[in-house]
């Protein structure tokens, strides 16, 4: 017993030597992270007085660090080439090793500013809209839809100005718009390909833009452009294609997330490192629309930091879309409130 104490009060003489010696040190913090990520995806959907509407999808994105102001000047937000939901073989293209090391776009639009011009503060989100118009106004286009959102404060419109009229989509004014870098009709050829639609399954990816719109689309001897050559392969699929998509290279990802129905997806296109899962707040393509309606994907929050494993099977979930709005009934719940 005398020997037990013995050591204890060397053990607090050490201690207290230690902290004698050593800087006050503040409880460490836990880490970081200091890029964005992509917080919220909405795809949009609401039934308004004169039809349904598909324009008020919009997309999140958030400065996840807990001290530094992060700036969205010169980075581009990227739409896939390739659908998840369809199974195709690049091989012959000898696109497959260059899938691997870049991210093959068919459309990236870029951000305005031209340094510091868009900081975004520490847990601040940033409001992308397809549209930036009030849904839930009678003076809509399509009328009230009673249970949509109000995107006019939006902070970008993700379509160009130039997209936009061609679709005949309104362009709000006062919301800027991201600049066209590149867009290839590859998927639909013939059809207008549109970014992050209803219809859509896609990867999406934030991206910092290291080179210039002349250096990425300069014509001869573009390391930046694939011509993709395509084999539709699985099912009752024949014949093929071919395309071109824009390669950034894996190492200007920020971060990406796959939106594509659980039931739909059948396979993925980029290096598994960048995202190596999918989601959606469709179980499939043909569910009915109140099992989504006014659903969002929205990163999980662990009580510390945002969870980012590079998995957004994992790191996302499906839950109520976190603009303000009216929150439409489930199925079940339409009944039973009557
Ligand atoms: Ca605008
Ligand atoms: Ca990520």
């Amino acid at each position: 017993m005398k020997k037990i104490l013995k050591i204890s009060v060397a053990c607090l003489a050490s201690l207290v030597a230690l902290n004698a010696c050593k800087p006050a040190v503040e409880k460490e913090e836990p880490a970081s992270i200091d890029h964005f990520l992509f917080y919220e995806f909405n795809t949009g959907g609401n039934e308004g007085d004169k039809g349904f509407i598909e324009d008020d999808a919009y997309i999140k994105i958030i400065n996840p660090s807990k001290t530094k102001t992060l700036y969205l000047d010169g980075l581009a937000l990227v739409q896939h080439a390739f659908q998840n939901k369809d199974m195709k073989d690049l091989t012959n293209s000898g696109g497959k090793d260059a899938l691997m090391n870049n991210f093959a776009a068919s459309m990236v639009l870029k951000f305005p500013g031209t340094g510091k011009d868009y900081p975004v503060a520490p847990g601040k989100t940033v409001l992308i809209a397809k549209s930036a118009r009030d849904y839930t106004s009678e003076d809509d286009f399509w009328g009230a839809a009673q249970y949509s959102w109000d995107l006019t404060n939006a902070d970008f419109e993700y379509l160009s100005e130039e997209q936009m009229e061609d679709k005949d989509i309104y362009n709000n004014p006062k919301v800027p718009n991201l600049e066209v870098i590149y867009s290839e009709e590859l998927e639909q050829k013939g059809t207008e390909t549109d970014f992050f639609t209803a219809q859509a399954a896609f990867t999406y990816a934030l991206v910092d833009l290291k080179a210039t719109k002349e250096e990425l689309t300069a014509e001869e001897n573009n390391k930046y452009v694939m011509h993709a050559v395509w084999r539709r392969v699985g099912g009752y699929a024949t014949g093929g294609g071919d395309g071109y998509c824009m390669l950034i290279p894996n190492e200007w990802v920020i971060d990406a997330v796959t939106v594509c129905p659980q039931a739909n997806y059948v396979q993925s296109y980029i290096n598994p490192s960048l995202d190596a899962g999918f989601n959606s707040v469709r179980e499939a393509f043909g569910v009915e629309f109140k099992n989504y309606e006014g659903k969002s994907i929205v990163r999980r929050f662990d009580g510390v930091n945002y969870v980012d494993t590079n998995n957004s099977t994992q790191d996302f979930e499906k839950v109520e879309a976190t603009v303000p709005h009216k929150k439409a009934p489930s199925i079940g719940e339409e009944s039973a409130a009557e």
